[in-house]
């Protein structure tokens, strides 16, 4: 059931408001509003250390690099009750890139992509913080 409510807001917040959300290709203030509170909800998904979250892991290495593809392998598989999913896609004749999506609590899964992102020789590491979706009905 959808409920309406009214906001009161500063007439120089609302004209920033509607040029970011029209930026941002939103049809309206209430789905950027409805985005908003779901990302602020995973964000708190995010800071409390016993809910369990979904993580999107990437990182890009070159697997000439010695050890540095067994390293990345090895960690994984301390997590693998963890790891729901791992890509490998070779980028050209150097660069892999690898994509680790996770669920765990969130202080792990924030761990693991500390470790990979710690290991020399990777060059590139982003943690997208995503959410099982439970919370966000
Ligand atoms: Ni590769």
């Amino acid at each position: 059931m959808i409920k309406r409510f009214s906001i009161s807001l500063d007439e120089k917040l609302l004209t920033k408001f509607d040029n970011f959300i029209s930026r941002r290709q939103y049809v309206n203030r209430s789905e950027a509003i409805r985005d908003m509170i779901r990302k602020s909800f995973v964000r708190a998904e995010w800071e409390n250390i016993d809910k369990e979250v979904i993580g999107v892991i990437s990182l890009v290495y070159d697997h000439h690099q010695p050890q540095l593809q067994e390293r990345v392998t090895d960690l994984q598989h301390k997590y693998h009750h963890n790891i729901i999913s791992t890509t490998h896609i070779h980028m050209d004749h150097h660069n892999c890139l690898e994509v680790i999506i996770i669920r765990g609590k969130s202080p792990e899964v924030q761990k693991l992509a500390e470790k990979l992102n710690a290991i020399r020789g990777v060059k590139d590491t982003h943690l997208a913080m995503s959410s099982t979706g439970e919370a966000l009905d």
